[in-house]
């Protein structure tokens, strides 16, 4: 049976976009308040792609994410609280509180793995499409990877491979215009990344990754030809942070003045809502979503810290 992806976006997608939204957001006052360590990366006023991608897989899809990685999972069906867990170290996170943020992984619902290795999500990706084709099964694996990923040697090996074995795999470049705090221009020349894609021979588009209404139907398309033997394709999303590289990050490069309120996703797609007279399918949805995720951090914060036993789990491959 050919599954085609949906098209479409609607008030579910606004709900999926605030969840994501109020779970970086609590998880910014959390690290402020010393329960989550590490460095966090947020990806508030990204949320587009994540939720316009995931939102046109299927289960059994796999994701596979780097260093900014909530969204994605969540969008894939993380649920926050574990993902909270996660962050705060506790035994009921995804990976017993030992992945935390950079190296989560919630494979159950599709979400592989993040990793904090910039670009080194791209050949997992591609090894997970080349399972599936080898397998004669239908399932899709996605990259999700920034602007700074695509100057890096894997990055050319990997859009080289995906083409010459037309794997079933979608590459989106969420291209925030920033690298840490470098801007495109002093670490590119190449204006278009999507411009290298087309010398692999790969289909590309670029997009403006903040109208979910754009992202969507693109990843429909991009989805689709994966799955039904039409090989790779690259998603080039053109986006904007509104926060810094990490939290406390304390360079303000990418401070106030830099930001673009008018860019935000999540207001952009409510008007788009209210404008198609949607907007009594739209009350409520935020209080209800921040409600959900407090709940869902007060009960990871209340969850045991792994034991002394647990120390050795899941750390090397078990035979
Ligand atoms: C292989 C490697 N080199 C350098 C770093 C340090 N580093 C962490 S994030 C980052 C910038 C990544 O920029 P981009 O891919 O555009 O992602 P964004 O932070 O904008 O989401 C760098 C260089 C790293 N984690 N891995
Ligand atoms: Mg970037």
């Amino acid at each position: 049976m050919v599954v085609t992806a949906p098209a479409q976006s609607g008030p579910e997608d606004l709900e999926m976009m605030w969840r994501i939204r109020a779970f970086e957001e609590k998880a910014s006052e959390l690290f402020a308040r010393g329960k989550i360590s590490g460095l966090l990366h947020l990806a508030i006023g990204q949320e587009a792609t994540a939720v316009g991608v995931c939102g046109a897989l299927q289960p059994t899809d796999r994701v596979f994410s780097g260093h900014r990685p909530h969204g994605h999972a969540i969008a894939k069906g993380a649920e926050t609280g574990r993902l909270f867990a996660e962050l705060a170290g506790r035994r009921t996170g995804y990976c017993g509180g030992k992945g935390g943020s950079m190296h989560l992984a919630a494979p159950e619902v599709g979400f592989v793995t993040a990793t904090g290795i910039v670009a080194g999500n791209l050949p997992l990706a591609l090894g997970a499409a080349l399972s599936s084709k080898c397998r004669g099964e239908s399932d899709v694996a996605v990259a999700f990877f920034g602007d700074g990923a695509a100057q890096t040697g894997l990055f050319h090996e990997c859009l080289n491979l995906a083409s010459l074995w037309q794997l079933p795999v979608v590459l989106v470049c969420e291209n925030n215009g920033f690298a840490e705090f470098s801007p495109l221009s002093a670490h590119t020349v190449v204006e278009r990344l999507a411009d290298h894609a087309d010398t692999y021979g790969i289909p590309t588009e670029t997009i403006d990754g903040n109208d979910l209404t754009v992202v969507r139907p693109a990843a429909a398309a991009a989805i689709d030809r994966a799955r039904n033997g039409g090989g790779p394709s690259f998603l080039e999303c053109l986006t904007h942070r509104l926060r810094g590289h990490y939290e406390g990050d304390p360079t303000l490069k990418r401070g106030a003045a830099a930001r673009d309120e008018a860019k935000d996703p999540i207001q952009r797609f409510t008007r788009f809502l209210h404008d198609a007279a949607r907007s009594a399918e739209l009350e409520g949805i935020e209080v209800r979503v921040r409600a959900e995720v407090e709940q869902a951090a007060e009960e990871a914060l209340a969850a045991p810290w792994p034991e002394r036993d647990d120390l050795l789990t899941n750390v090397v491959a078990q035979p």
